[in-house]
């Protein structure tokens, strides 16, 4: 059994994450400075579903599972906290997903994509030499799929074999993110990997993809208290589970552009599954693994035609309009990333069906008077400001919730 200490153990995937591992019988830390709590405040956005304080999530975990979390509040990137919290806890696996989440976000102005990348960079640094002064430690690091990009060529997991000049080596995948987060990820894993080269840290580096999904086996327990910090609006919610709660709303759902664009998917409970399984078969002394962490393939576009027709199935009216990309990405191009390792671990993929749809439709309509529709666009605007005057006074022009005007509707 494992000693698991969970980095943001109060956002969407780190409390599921906390519970499972207890259920597993492994003892359980979480550790959460509630900074997403506040990005939420700031924008004036929350969680479909009601989500307790970190305390009260404890204690409610207890009273269903019999079983204790411990618990320590503070902020990654500082040290002492740090320092302390590993010195008590003394885990045998860190799973840190303590970071600010969102690309829209690090894209909404120049102190947020400041914010992003010190808080990010500066709090995996501190983990990092914690684990230098402590050795035995694995550590389990959600990365993402968004470092990479979207190349012409295969992506493959971590490395890539390059012949130059008549020599070869295995050397790191190039990297093009598209958002500051993303960018912050990077600089994530050139710091882990120099730190495993270095100190023989072990690290296994989680590139994972959109992750979608509203409940898991531990918050079926109890949907009222457990539920996890499900977000729909344009900045904290990822794009199926927006599509699914804008069906419900009965607003257009919202794919940017061509919506050709092309990126990993995987379920929530299947997100819980790697991490499992990354713990389980923990990286080496000096190794600085890295696994592409999603189950299959979609266009936004695809996505989007897959929720209508599970809408249609419960009635719901469902429209798809191509509103215009309020990112800077590609809207049709190559994409071929590898994902093998996890499945050679042993993970038994739950894709993408209409009955996992229906289920969480189904949930986001018992929860539908929670919906605030207008909090849904947020306007965050990725290219320069300069570059578009007209349209950029034109979109200051007009409320929220008309930006999101359909070029076409389908
Ligand atoms: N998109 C739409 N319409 C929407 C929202 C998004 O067409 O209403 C498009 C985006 O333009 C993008 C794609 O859907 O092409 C995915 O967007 P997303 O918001 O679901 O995901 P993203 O911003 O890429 O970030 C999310 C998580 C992040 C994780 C990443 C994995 O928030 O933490 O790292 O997925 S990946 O996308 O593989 O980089």
């Amino acid at each position: 059994m494992h000693r698991v200490l969970v980095l943001g153990g109060d956002g969407y995937l780190g409390w599921p994450a906390a519970m499972y591992f207890s259920r597993r019988g492994h003892k359980v830390g979480v550790v959460d400075g509630f900074q997403k709590r506040r990005w939420e405040e700031e924008l004036g956005v929350e969680p479909l579903l009601p989500v307790p304080l970190m305390g009260q999530r404890v204690d409610d975990w207890r009273a269903v599972s019999g079983k204790q979390i411990d618990c320590y509040i503070g902020d990654l990137t500082d040290w002492d906290f740090v320092d302390q919290v590993f010195r008590d806890f003394r885990p045998t696996a860190v799973v840190h997903f303590g970071e600010q989440p969102s690309a829209p976000y690090s894209m909404i102005s120049r102190e947020h994509a400041i914010m992003t990348q010190v808080n990010n960079v500066v709090g995996t640094l501190q983990i990092i030499h914690a684990m230098r002064d402590l050795p035995g430690i694995h550590l389990v690091k959600l990365g993402s799929m968004g470092e990479y990009g979207t190349p012409n060529i295969d992506i493959e997991e971590g490395y890539l074999e390059i012949q130059h000049n008549g020599r070869s080596d295995l050397l790191p995948f190039p990297k093009l993110p598209h958002s500051f987060y993303h960018l912050s990820k990077v600089h994530d894993s050139h710091n882990l990997h120099f730190a495993c080269r270095m100190w023989k840290l072990a690290v296994t580096d989680l590139n994972q993809g959109v992750v979608y999904g509203i409940e898991t086996d531990e918050t079926r327990l109890d949907p009222e208290t457990l539920a996890t910090s499900f977000h729909y609006d344009e900045v904290f919610g990822t794009v199926l589970n927006r599509f699914c709660v804008q069906a419900v709303a009965g607003v257009p759902l919202t794919v940017y552009g061509k919506g050709g664009q092309t990126r990993g998917f995987l379920n929530i409970r299947d997100t819980l599954r790697c991490v499992e399984l990354a713990v389980l078969h923990p990286a080496a002394a000096g190794e600085f693994r890295v696994f592409n962490q999603f189950t299959e393939q979609f266009t936004v576009r695809e996505l989007a035609e897959c929720v209508r027709q599970a809408g249609r199935k419960l009635g719901l009216r469902v429209e798809v309009a191509h509103v215009r990309n309020p990112r800077m990405e590609l809207e049709q191009h190559y994409y071929n990333a590898k994902h093998d390792k996890l499945l050679q671990l042993g993970l038994e993929p739950r894709l993408l069906s209409e009955t996992l749809l229906d289920s969480v439709l189904r949930i986001v309509l018992e929860h539908r008077s929670r919906i605030r529709v207008e909090t849904i666009c947020q306007n965050v605007c990725w290219q320069p400001r300069q570059a578009a005057p007209q349209e950029v006074a034109a979109a200051a022009a007009v409320p929220a919730t008309a930006w999101a005007a359909p070029m076409v509707s389908e």
